[in-house]
């Protein structure tokens, strides 16, 4: 733990007084979840809070406690504290980029190992696995816990850890959650409203993905192409690669989606040794070492060309076992 950067945002978070709560566009368990815990906290500490995002709450995370507060416009006014959450870049914030030039302290406070230390100050813990799990630092140190509080760091934590199965999680995530459940949290309900939403639609095409899925066993990588890509309020992306992990073999996971004519959006996932955020990074994207991404100006066949064969020099030397 990063221990002065911490207390320098805890400093902060005392004495400040009018604070705006951020994170990146396309929320998710983890951006949302970590905002609104701060929210609660700061609440609680009889702050001025505002939360101001890029999109709107996704339907599927209605859920949480306070996601109807949050803005998705602002009126002018400055802060003392803008509080950006689980962001490696501050233009990873869309729209609200321009707000955070009116409050007199930027304080960034994430896990991405991509992070750009845009902050004054700059709380990045990269071997954390959820930014949810950094609030609960602060609820600890604020002895603020609440039920609410706890289904918020609850869900960012079970989101980023891929329901507990990604290589980040330690016996520390386990320690927070079991703490967690003392506020009789119900994990199922938890799990079904994010998961279980899928639409016949959505399997069919589930199907048509899985059906082109190709490999190179070689190198350990499976990919697919999408040319189709439906932005649905359900977002297929992580059911397509907890497909692909069914297989034992594929180190890389690459899932490939067609924009339009001149762009393909990338999402990397690998299994514990290669890091696709120097992946992402060299194709100017970023993200974690075990998750990352990044939008490329060229065709969908042109990216999946130049991302599979630099994977592929990347991970060169990296040779399937022999059979004995
Ligand atoms: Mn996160």
């Amino acid at each position: 733990m990063h221990k002065r950067e911490l207390k320098r945002t805890i400093e902060k978070i005392k004495k400040a007084k009018k604070f705006l709560l951020t994170a990146h566009m396309n929320p998710e368990g983890d951006s949302l979840g970590s905002q609104l815990a701060m929210y609660l906290l700061l609440k609680k500490l009889k702050k001025q809070v505002v939360i101001y995002n890029h999109d709107p709450v996704p339907n599927i995370y209605s859920f949480l406690p306070y996601s109807r507060i949050i803005k998705n416009e602002l009126n002018n006014g400055s802060f003392d504290v803008a509080m950006v959450m689980d962001s490696s870049d501050s233009t990873r914030t869309g729209k609200v980029k321009d707000a955070l030039a009116r409050a007199d302290c930027i304080v960034n406070i994430d896990h991405h190992i991509s992070n750009t230390y845009f902050g004054d100050i700059n709380w990045v813990e990269p071997w954390l696995g959820s930014t949810s799990q950094m609030v609960h630092v602060l609820c600890e140190k604020f002895k603020v816990m609440d039920k609410n509080i706890a289904l918020c760091i609850y869900t960012g934590i079970f989101t980023d850890t891929g329901n507990f199965t990604y290589s980040n999680v330690d016996a520390e995530t386990h320690r927070i959650v079991a703490q967690l459940m003392k506020y009789n949290l119900h994990p199922h309900k938890i799990y079904e409203g994010i998961h279980s939403l899928c639409l016949p639609s959505d399997l069919k095409f589930m199907g048509k993905i899985i059906s082109s899925l190709k490999f190179d066993p070689q190198r350990k990588i499976c990919w697919a192409t999408i040319t189709k890509w439906e932005k649905n309020e359900y977002d297929l992306t992580e059911v397509v690669f907890s497909i692909m992990r069914l297989l034992k073999e594929p180190e890389v996971f690459v899932l490939f989606k067609k924009i339009d004519s001149h762009r393909t959006r990338v999402n990397l996932r690998s299994r514990s040794r290669i890091d696709v955020n120097r992946v992402a990074k060299f194709f100017g994207g970023g993200g974690h070492k075990r998750a990352s991404g990044t939008t490329m100006d060229s065709s969908l066949e042109a990216t999946e060309k130049k991302i599979i064969s630099f994977i592929k020099r990347y991970t060169n030397g990296f040779k399937p076992k022999k059979k004995s």
